[in-house]
């Protein structure tokens, strides 16, 4: 069980820490083994603070592969120029896009920058979480995910390129950024690139998806919810918002803003987390719709003009511990806006059972679920102009933030919050505050 006084983000479970104070997290972990991350969750600050923690299998217990020579982590990034801080304050204050970021980095390092280039990876990798082995020469990471691989250093020695780029978004950097692999040894020839899938090869991405899958095993078994106690239908969507005089830099004078089931999240001014406990009124509702209030053609290229302004509200969506949840994510094209939504719950790990183009049908589409060896994960990649279905259980008391895991999306109000009542015991209950509660 994890402690929702840790968890992090702002005003959903604590208020910011302001410049010079500082506060304490109280990380509990339990059944995690592998990489992880840990990330500011303010604004978008988690740009520069970010760090990895690595779970070593419990002892007495291995990996389940070869025991790796070396590791190490690395990370994917977005550069800007210029203070991130900044440019994000501006964009929301102006409503139009945010600028792009300047570069990408691996491990902080811009590399090789190649511009709209073609680029070329070496078939030698394994991915897993604890994931049956899948071999593979190139993989899909989404912002917020973590995934550990194994590298099989079998190549002539030489020196070789690892090479990341982003996978098409509406608007997006389309940059290539290099680091390179080298092997002991003497050699002078030049450095090759690896295939990279092309941007818009949407293909590989889902082929890599599909591929992980759950080891199920004894030693590593799974327990995704067979029958569903509570089903949600949630619309993941770009919206606008009228601006006086139509003085914003959003499309035709308005504000950008996104939403979840039509409601774009508001920030507020303390953290739900705080106001549920204490039973302190006006800071969030119970109301978060469990399907969309409008159902129109999501992935087609008209829309009722209803769906382009967002209802504003911090509303959360309130379930009894232990609830047997599925949740399927439904991408919009709502301002030509579609894409790969990379949607991040915290405080679970939820099983991806299934995912497809189009528009979600609830009586075919569940037939194909995979509730054999589904993936667990924090963060799955909506496809862009389809649908992601997720199952977990509510056994984890507290209060959960759900949001997209692209900044700018988040930034604009795809976001929403689930409050897990408590179950009957202490152990199944949420922990008290810790003494040091960050002020608000
Ligand atoms: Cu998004």
């Amino acid at each position: 069980m994890e402690n929702p006084w840790s968890d992090g983000p702002e005003y959903v479970t604590q208020c910011p820490i302001k410049p010079g104070a500082n506060f304490t997290y109280d990380i509990i972990l339990s059944t995690e083994e592998g990489t992880l991350w840990w990330h500011a969750h303010s604004d978008w600050s988690r740009a520069t603070v970010h760090g990895a923690i690595i779970v070593y299998p419990k002892n007495g217990t291995n990996y389940p592969f070869t025991q790796p020579d070396d590791q190490f982590p690395i990370f994917l990034a977005s550069w800007f120029k210029g203070d991130v801080m900044e440019i994000v304050e501006t964009a929301l204050d102006d409503g139009g896009e945010f600028n792009i970021s300047d570069a990408f980095t691996i491990n902080g390092q811009t590399g090789n920058v190649l511009h709209g280039g073609k680029s070329h990876l070496h078939p030698c990798g394994n991915g897993w979480g604890l994931y049956q082995a899948l071999e593979t020469d190139y993989i899909l990471i989404s912002p917020g995910q973590t995934m550990d691989v194994l590298i099989k250093a079998n190549q002539t020695p030489n020196h070789y390129y690892m090479a990341a780029r982003a996978l098409e978004g509406v608007v997006y950097n389309n940059s290539t950024t290099t680091a390179l692999v080298k092997y002991s040894g003497n050699y002078n020839a030049a450095p090759s690139f690896p295939d990279l899938p092309y941007y818009n090869d949407t293909d590989a991405a889902e082929s890599f998806v599909d591929g992980i899958r759950s080891l199920a095993s004894e030693e590593h078994p799974i327990d995704v919810p067979q029958t569903v106690d509570t089903h949600m239908y949630i619309t993941v969507s770009m919206n606008a918002i009228p601006c006086i005089n139509n003085s914003c830099d959003g499309p035709n004078g308005s504000r950008l803003a996104a939403s979840l089931n039509n409601i774009s999240f508001q920030t507020p001014s303390m953290d739900i987390l705080q106001a549920y406990y204490k039973q302190i009124g006006g800071v969030f509702t119970t109301d978060f719709p469990d399907e969309p209030p409008y159902y129109y053609n999501f992935t087609g290229s008209d829309f009722p003009d209803n769906v382009l302004i967002p209802t504003l509200g911090t509303r959360v969506r309130v379930v009894e511990y232990n609830t047997s949840m599925e949740m399927v994510f439904q991408g919009t094209n709502v301002l030509d806006g579609a894409e790969n939504h990379p949607m991040h719950l915290h405080g679970f790990s939820f099983y991806f059972v299934g995912s497809g183009y189009g528009i979600f049908n609830n009586e075919t589409d569940p037939k194909s679920y995979n509730l054999v060896d589904p993936p667990e994960v924090n963060t799955i990649g909506v496809p862009k102009n389809g649908w992601a279905a997720v199952r977990f259980r509510a056994d984890n008391p507290g209060v959960w933030f759900m949001h997209c895991h692209l900044d700018r999306h988040s930034s604009w109000g795809m976001d929403m919050a689930f409050i897990v009542k408590n179950g009957t015991t202490n152990s199944t209950s949420i922990l008290p505050p810790p003494r040091n509660l960050n002020p608000c």
